[in-house]
């Protein structure tokens, strides 16, 4: 008993830890981007817990991860989302909860102030250790793209179909995020002042670099993704003063973000795939 604990092979239930199994993983795989009712996922993953749980019951997971997904009015994306996501999460073995962020309207969207909404109501409702920011309309297509926190905040994308499979720019740090508890709370978490599309990410890159935080990229043939169609809604229209924000995201990170954000929560579902936080934010406050 003694050598195994040494060794990490083992538990007190005499699990084994989980471990990323490059070995028997598949890699790339081909998305299924059709949409099934609410009712067929169901059926489909009636392992999930319900508000869209699941523990991997063949070894004992190092770390409770929230998956983070800001959203609104994107049900047909959220179902492909959930289709081709949650079994990967199964056979990389993670242990997680999908938490679907809905901002009512009239406000713009903000998906900056929906991560700080996600991580502090996640965190009411469980010990996760691992906060997985993530677009609704992105669909990983590499089983090899674990889905962890690491030593420092990561960066899940090398690649979108939409660009022909790379980034728009090195430094990019949109679409898919995680970080640590420890690690969002030393950037104050994300910037609540990007009203509508753009900067909100850059910002936060910038808030990750000014605390010393290297961030972890995924290698190039790794973090793949195919981007679901569509177009740009009215109610997330492109930021105008998005560019004089991102100027002074160091000089407010310390003054504003997850230390100072204000929202309403409307209602949280528990729903037999995920946990649906409902909010409201006054633009004016
Ligand atoms: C960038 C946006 C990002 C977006 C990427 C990819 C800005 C800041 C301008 C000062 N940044 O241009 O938010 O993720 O494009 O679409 O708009």
């Amino acid at each position: 008993q003694q050598q195994k604990q040494a060794t990490g092979a083992s538990n007190s239930n005499g699990l084994p830890s989980c471990v990323d199994r490059h070995d028997i993983l598949g890699g790339k795989f081909k998305p299924v981007m059709t949409e099934l009712s609410p009712d067929a996922l169901s059926y489909l993953f009636r392992d999930v817990t319900v508000g869209g749980t699941y523990t991997p019951d063949s070894c004992v997971p190092k770390e409770k991860t929230a998956i983070i997904i800001p959203f609104r009015d994107r049900s047909s994306h959220l179902n492909i989302l959930l289709l081709n996501l949650l079994p990967m999460l199964k056979r990389q073995k993670v242990d997680f909860t999908v938490f679907v962020i809905d901002q009512q309207l009239p406000s713009i969207f903000n998906r900056g102030l929906l991560f700080n909404v996600g991580f502090l109501e996640a965190s009411k409702l469980g010990p996760y250790d691992c906060f997985i920011f993530h677009d609704v309309d992105l669909v990983p297509i590499n089983d090899l793209n674990f889905y962890h926190c690491n030593d420092g905040p990561t960066h899940f994308i090398s690649g979108v179909n939409k660009f022909n499979y790379s980034l728009l720019y090195r430094d990019m740090f949109g679409g898919i995020v995680s970080f640590k508890k420890k690690q969002f709370l030393e950037i104050n978490g994300a910037s609540n002042m990007y009203f509508g599309w753009g900067g909100e990410d850059d910002d936060l890159r910038v808030r990750v670099v000014r605390r010393g935080l290297k961030i972890v990229r995924k290698y190039a043939d790794i973090g793949l993704y195919d981007m679901i169609k569509h177009g740009r809604e009215n109610s997330n229209g492109k930021n105008p003063v998005r560019g004089g924000l991102l100027k002074l995201a160091g000089k407010r990170q310390d003054s504003e973000g997850l230390s100072t954000i204000r929202y309403k929560v409307q209602g949280v579902d528990l729903l037999p795939l995920y946990t649906r936080v409902t909010v409201t934010v006054n633009m004016t406050e």
